[in-house]
C-alpha cells in the first residue's frame, strides 16, 4: 500500500533530486546512508553544475577548499561519477539520465544536496548538506499564512460535513473575499489558503466534475465562484493564495473505487492548477475515510503531485509527507523546540502514514535528514476550523496569537492561523480585532533591535563551535533574543546557549538546541552591556548566525 502512495518504501528509493532544481550529491559513509543523483548527462557538465550551485564566491571556496582537503572527483562507469574525500563522509555523483520518467519524478521529491558555506571552512572539512529550494525559502520568510475554512459546514455548524448537504444551505449573503485578505494584510499576513474543498466534497468553485459544486447554490444566482474572489482579493492586496484540496471526499460516490476517483479528483486539482494564476501552495490532507460500502480509496500522491509541478512548478506542497512541506505534527500551534528543516522521507512515506516514529520526524526532523522539509504549524484562532457562532467567546486572544507567533516562527516554522468566515461570509470582528492587536505588539516588540549596528564577529574555537560577542554601547535590559541562520545554506547548529554581563562574569539568558530559519527565546528581563551567543554543538560547521535582541514589553508568555 505505502508504495502504492508515493513509493517511497521501496529498497532502493533513496534517489533524491531537486524538488526545484536538479542538482544532487550522494552521501556515503555516514550512518545514515542516502542516494542523490545529478541530472548531469556528463562529468564535464556536473562540474558545471556543482560550480554553478555555489550562487556565491564562498561557496565557490568550499569546493575548492574540499579539493585542497584531499577530495577526488573520478568517472565511473557510464557517466557516473564519484567523488571521494578523505573525510568519513564522502559524496557520491551520479547522473539519472536513464531514470524512467515516473521514478525520476519520484526521485525529484527531495532537495539538493550541496557544499555549504561555513564560517570554519579552514578547520572542518565541509560536509554536503541538504538545502532548501528558493520556492521553500519564500514559504518560510513568508512566517504567516491565513487558513480560511469555509463552505458547507459553516451552514450546517459541523466540523466534518458528511456529503449529503444541499447545495442550496451554501448562502453566505455579504461574502466579501477583499475584507479576509485585507485583513490578513494588515494583520502582516502573507498568504490566504482556502478550503476549496472539505471531506463533504462540495466544491467552492463551478468545476465541471460534479454538480455538488457552488453553481448548484442560489448564491450568487449560481454563478458564484470563491475560489475566484479569493485569488482576485488577494492580488489587490498583495497577497499570495493557497489551496486545501480534501482527498477525502464523502459526497463523491466514486470515492474508494481507486482508479476512478483518482481521475476525478486530478481533474479538479487541475481545474485549480490550470484556471486560478499562480498559487503559492497546495495544501493535502491526509484524512482517509472509507468510501460507500467500506471501500478504501488508495490516493496517486505521486501523479498528485506530478500535476502540481507540471502546472505550478513554484508553488510549495505541503502534507505529512511533503513533498516540499510537512505537518509540524499537532494542530495545537506548537513546533517543536529541537525542530530540524531536514527529514528522513522514508519514516513518513505517505500523507496520513502514523505511529510514535511518523509523529517524532514530523515534531522533530532529523539532522541527518536527506530533504529539506520544513514543518508548517496550522492551529486555529478558535476552538473549531469551521466557524460556530457558539464558539465566539472562543476566540484567542492577542497576547495568546502573539505566543503563537513565538512557538511557530519563533521555532523555525511557519504559522498557518485559521481564521474562519461566518455564514456572512465575513471575517468575525472579534477575530479581526485580536488578529490586528497581535500585529500591533509584534510591531511594537520587534521595533527596536538594541544589537543593530553592533560588530557581530564570530569567532570559531573548533570544528563545529564558535561564539560572538555583542557589546550593547551601554547598558540595556533585553528579554528576547532572535538568532537566524541563513537557511539558504542549509541547517547547522545543534545547540547553543546566550549569555549577558552587566560587566562581571556571565550570566545565562536562554539556551536551545535548533536555530534554522529564526529562534526566538524569551527570557526575564536582564540589564546587559555585553552579549555572548556560543555555537555549542552543531551537525556541520555552522554558517552565519545573525542576532538580533529586544527589549520585549514586561509581559510574560500568557500560557
Ligand atoms: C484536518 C481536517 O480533518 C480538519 O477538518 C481540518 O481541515 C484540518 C486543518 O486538517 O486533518
Amino acid at each position: 500500500m505505502t508504495s502504492r502512495h508515493c513509493g517511497r518504501e521501496r529498497d532502493n528509493s533513496n534517489e533524491h533530486l531537486t524538488s526545484h532544481g536538479n542538482l544532487l550529491l550522494l552521501p556515503v559513509g555516514q550512518a545514515r546512508q542516502s542516494t542523490c543523483h545529478v541530472s548531469a548527462k556528463e562529468p564535464s557538465r556536473l562540474r558545471t553544475l556543482l560550480a554553478a550551485s555555489s550562487s556565491d564566491d564562498d561557496d565557490q571556496d568550499d569546493w575548492k577548499h574540499n579539493n585542497a582537503s584531499g577530495a577526488q572527483l573520478e568517472p565511473t562507469c557510464g557517466a557516473e561519477l564519484a567523488y571521494a574525500s578523505k573525510t568519513s563522509r564522502n559524496v557520491i555523483l551520479a547522473p539519472q539520465t536513464n531514470m524512467p520518467s515516473r521514478r525520476h519524478f519520484l526521485a525529484s521529491l527531495g532537495t539538493a544536496f550541496v557544499a555549504r558555506r561555513s564560517l570554519f571552512a579552514e578547520s572542518a572539512p565541509t560536509v554536503a548538506r541538504p538545502r532548501p529550494s528558493a520556492p521553500q525559502v519564500a514559504w518560510q520568510r513568508d512566517e504567516l499564512a491565513m487558513f480560511l475554512h469555509f463552505g458547507v459546514n459553516t451552514f450546517t455548524d459541523r466540523e466534518w460535513g458528511d456529503g449529503r448537504e444541499e447545495p442550496a444551505i451554501f448562502a453566505p449573503n455579504e461574502l466579501d473575499a477583499r475584507q479576509w485578505a485585507r485583513t490578513a494584510r494588515e494583520a502582516g499576513f502573507r498568504v490566504l489558503i482556502l478550503t476549496a474543498k472539505h471531506h463533504d466534497g462540495f466544491c467552492l468553485w463551478p468545476t465541471k466534475t460534479t454538480t455538488h459544486s457552488v453553481a448548484s447554490s442560489p448564491w450568487r444566482g449560481g454563478q458564484g465562484d470563491v475560489v475566484r474572489e479569493v485569488v482576485d482579493a488577494c492580488r489587490v492586496e498583495g497577497l499570495g493564495t493557497g489551496l486545501y484540496l480534501s482527498p477525502w471526499d464523502r459526497h463523491e460516490p466514486s470515492y474508494g473505487d481507486s482508479a476512478r476517483y483518482n481521475d476525478l479528483y486530478c481533474a479538479q486539482l487541475t481545474e485549480l492548477l490550470t484556471n486560478y494564476g499562480p498559487l503559492r501552495e497546495l495544501w493535502f490532507d491526509g484524512a482517509n475515510g472509507e468510501g460507500p460500502n467500506g471501500r478504501h480509496q488508495v490516493y496517486d500522491w505521486a501523479r498528485i503531485w506530478g500535476l502540481v509541478r507540471r502546472h505550478q512548478p513554484e508553488a510549495v506542497m505541503f502534507s505529512d509527507a511533503g513533498p516540499d512541506v510537512r505537518w509540524i505534527g499537532n494542530e495545537r500551534g506548537l513546533a517543536a523546540d529541537t525542530n530540524w528543516s531536514t527529514v528522513d522521507p522514508k519514516v513518513v512515506p505517505y500523507p496520513g502514514a502514523s505511529g510514535d516514529a511518523v509523529m517524532d520526524m514530523l515534531q522533530h526532523g532529523d539532522p541527518e535528514g536527506s530533504v529539506w522539509r520544513p514543518g508548517e504549524t496550522d492551529v486555529s484562532i478558535r476552538p473549531g476550523w469551521f466557524y460556530h457562532s457558539a464558539e465566539d467567546e472562543g476566540v484567542k486572544s492577542s497576547d495568546a496569537l502573539v505566543d503563537l507567533y513565538f512557538t511557530s516562527v519563533g521555532r523555525n516554522s511557519k504559522l498557518l492561523l485559521n481564521v474562519p468566515p461566518t455564514r456572512a461570509g465575513k471575517l468575525h470582528e472579534r477575530d479581526v480585532a485580536n488578529l490586528i492587536a497581535m500585529r500591533r505588539r509584534l510591531t511594537s516588540l520587534f521595533a527596536e533591535d538594541l544589537a543593530r549596528g553592533r560588530s557581530q564577529g564570530w569567532r570559531g574555537t573548533g570544528p563545529r563551535t564558535a561564539f560572538l560577542d555583542i557589546d550593547l554601547g551601554q547598558t540595556r535590559t533585553i528579554s528576547i533574543a532572535d538568532l537566524r541562520e541563513e537557511v539558504t545554506q542549509g541547517q547547522a547548529v545543534a545547540r547553543y546557549s546566550v549569555l549577558g554581563s552587566a560587566g562581571g562574569g556571565w550570566q545565562p539568558l536562554s539556551r536551545g538546541t535548533t536555530i534554522g530559519y529564526r529562534k526566538l527565546d524569551r527570557f526575564t528581563p536582564t540589564a546587559v552591556r555585553r552579549v555572548r551567543v556560543e555555537i555549542v554543538d552543531a551537525v556541520a560547521p555552522p554558517g552565519k548566525v545573525t542576532v538580533s535582541l529586544y527589549a520585549g514589553d514586561g509581559q510574560r508568555p500568557s500560557s
